[in-house]
């Protein structure tokens, strides 16, 4: 990303923690009108124009996708699922839309056009590595399910836990859940996405920081707000991690 262009994030995301994010929203007039439309939230104007994450050729791609995060997710089904070539397994879709909806692998993968990126995963942590994700753009199965005009973001629940029970969740706004490179995976590196990396759906957002691609995703709910019941917009977030995380 060019030095500038970097700065400009960086100062940013330093304004928009969750509960400031309003604030800074509204100095995007266009984007406050579209939330404040009672007409139908249109995600292809959302997504559009927003700085796209750099793409890299084949031969950058890493030999192995590093594995971040909690253990698999421990419950008899997730085996169950992953034995039997994820027959079972559906991504459900729940909260303020005007069609909830559910996908098996197969639906994901034929009824949305394929989309393919090779972007580079850069851990808080200090480690990256670059991916080819395989999958569905988030804003097409969105669009499918029709986000009513209260709907303000997309937390994506997740089946993996920390060791105490506690699930793993994160969370986008509309406006990240609607930009273009912005994925649910159901490939890596022309396979189906290791069980160490996610099997067999998870978010790719490779404008935020590793943390905000949810692993094991189960099921999208859109909200009109984060903060009390819903968190602070992800397990992380919970724990003082910025909830923007751009890079
Ligand atoms: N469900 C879930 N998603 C998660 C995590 C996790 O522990 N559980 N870890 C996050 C972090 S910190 C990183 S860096 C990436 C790691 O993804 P990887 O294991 O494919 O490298 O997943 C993110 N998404
Ligand atoms: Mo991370």
């Amino acid at each position: 990303m060019r030095r500038p262009q970097f700065l400009a994030m960086l100062a940013g995301s330093a304004l928009t923690g969750c509960s400031r994010l309003a604030t800074s929203l509204d100095d995007n007039a266009p984007f406050h009108r579209l939330l404040q439309s009672p007409e139908k939230l249109d995600l292809a104007i959302l997504g559009a124009g927003q700085p796209l994450a750099r793409e890299y050729p084949d031969r950058d791609i890493s030999a192995d996708f590093r594995q971040n995060g909690f253990d698999l997710p421990s419950s008899p089904e997730y085996s169950r699922w992953s034995a039997n070539g994820w027959r079972g397994y559906r991504l459900f879709v729940s909260g303020l839309v005007e069609s909830p909806k559910s996908y098996d692998l197969a639906a994901l993968r034929q009824k949305f056009r394929t989309r393919r990126q090779t972007t580079r995963h850069d851990c808080v942590e200090g480690w990256s590595v670059i991916g080819k994700w395989t999958g569905a753009r988030l804003a097409d199965v969105l669009a499918d399910c029709r986000p009513t005009p209260q709907a303000h973001y997309v937390v994506f629940h997740c089946l993996d836990d920390d060791g105490s029970g506690t699930l793993y969740y994160e969370s986008l706004d509309m406006r990240q859940a609607a930009h273009p490179q912005t994925l649910l995976a159901y490939e890596l590196n022309d396979r189906p996405i290791p069980l160490k990396n996610g099997a067999p759906v998870r978010l790719k957002v490779p404008t935020q920081l590793g943390y905000k691609s949810a692993k094991y995703v189960a099921r999208l709910e859109l909200v009109a707000d984060l903060g009390g019941a819903n968190g602070m917009g992800g397990y992380w977030e919970d724990r003082g991690y910025e909830w923007f995380a751009g890079i």
